[in-house]
């Protein structure tokens, strides 16, 4: 009897074949450039052979999605973006807590971030919050150059700027809570407030005010410096500018997505992408940004962090979810709800 079955369960084997290995998947929530996005889910996905299902959307959209799928999870990693969303998902628990093996190759201001989220994010790159400006449009409109945060608010530039909406975008959330921080709230409402009457645009995404200068739609753009140089490379009349007052810089972050479906997957990517030689070929993806880990070759376009005049910027106040709430709220109600 004992036979039989052995018999019948080679049969079956040999009917059969091998247990196929289970394929191994990611689904990656991206929030920096789409070329960028692109080449770190291939690049990935061809070094481990797990299967990269990438999504792109701007920093505020994917906080608020991963908030909205917490009962249910879809996205495994939420990599790049502005760091104040990430800490406030990290501070209402919807990421993972994760010690990568990565830790001693990266700078000092990376760990700092994930030392502020109970290590549930953590930096992947940095850069400055700036604006650039279309120099050619400039010149046909007859406008003076722009070097300061204090011109952008002078009637000369009435309808010639434009700034993505802080409710969507980690650009310019980045750059309320800057305001807020070089000016003081008073002063820094009362600016965005007179900044309001000259911007022609709210975008949805943060580097969507520079493409558009760089095709001749706006004259100034408020976005990252890097997102204005990435238009100047790009062969665009685009003049970057480093405010004179100073400015606030970002900490752009990645976190694990609390519940991940593929949690393997998800740690192998995290790790992956903080090594030295893969964010070295950013630049290969007209990202300018300075990488976190110290190995890591940072372009010469880059602009150079040392060099600007940065803020001291409290992104533990800043990234907190009820001053990051506070804030989006009093802009809707002062200043994104208000006629032109
Ligand atoms: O384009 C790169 C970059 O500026 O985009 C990220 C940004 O937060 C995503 O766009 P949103 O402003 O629309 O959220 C930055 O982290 C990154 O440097």
């Amino acid at each position: 009897m004992k036979a039989k079955y052995l018999t019948t369960a080679v049969l079956a084997a040999a009917l059969c074949g091998p247990v196929a290995a289970q394929a191994e998947n990611l689904t990656l929530y991206c929030t920096v450039d789409e070329t960028w996005c692109q080449q770190v889910a291939r690049g990935f996905e061809e070094e481990t052979g797990i299967t990269v299902d990438m999504t792109r959307k701007s920093s505020g959209e994917f906080y608020a999605q991963v908030r909205a799928e917490a009962s249910n999870p879809k996205g495994d990693i939420w990599w790049g973006g502005t760091g104040d969303p990430h800490l406030q998902a990290a501070a209402e628990g919807l990421t993972e807590e994760y010690v990568s093996p990565m830790r001693p190759e990266l700078h000092d201001w990376a760990i700092r971030q994930a030392e502020a989220s109970g290590n549930r994010t953590i930096g992947v790159y940095s850069g400055a919050l700036g604006f650039g400006y279309n120099k050619e449009l400039l010149e046909k409109n007859g406008l003076p150059v722009p070097a300061c945060w204090a011109d952008l608010i002078k009637p000369e530039y009435e309808g010639q700027i434009q700034i993505a909406n802080p409710n969507s975008s980690g650009t310019a959330y980045t750059m309320l809570a800057t305001m807020v921080q070089l000016m003081g709230e008073e002063k820094g409402f009362e600016y965005l407030k007179a900044l309001h009457k000259n911007v022609n645009q709210y975008t949805k995404s943060g580097s969507a005010p520079i493409k558009a200068a760089g095709l001749g739609e706006t004259t100034i753009g408020i976005v990252f410096m890097h997102d204005a140089v990435a238009q100047t490379v790009a062969g665009f009349p685009i003049v970057t500018v480093a405010p004179c007052e100073g400015t606030g810089y970002e900490i752009g972050s990645q976190s694990i997505i609390k519940g991940a479906r593929n949690l393997e997957s998800a740690k192998k990517f995290y790790d992956w992408s903080l090594r030295a030689d893969v964010q070295s070929r950013a630049q290969e993806a007209n990202s300018f940004q300075v990488p976190s880990n110290k190995a890591a070759k940072t372009s010469d376009k880059a602009p150079d962090l040392s060099t600007i005049k940065l803020i001291d910027y409290d992104f533990k106040k800043y990234g907190s979810s009820e001053e990051r709430k506070r804030l989006l709220t009093k802009w809707d109600a002062e200043i994104g709800s208000q006629p032109q």
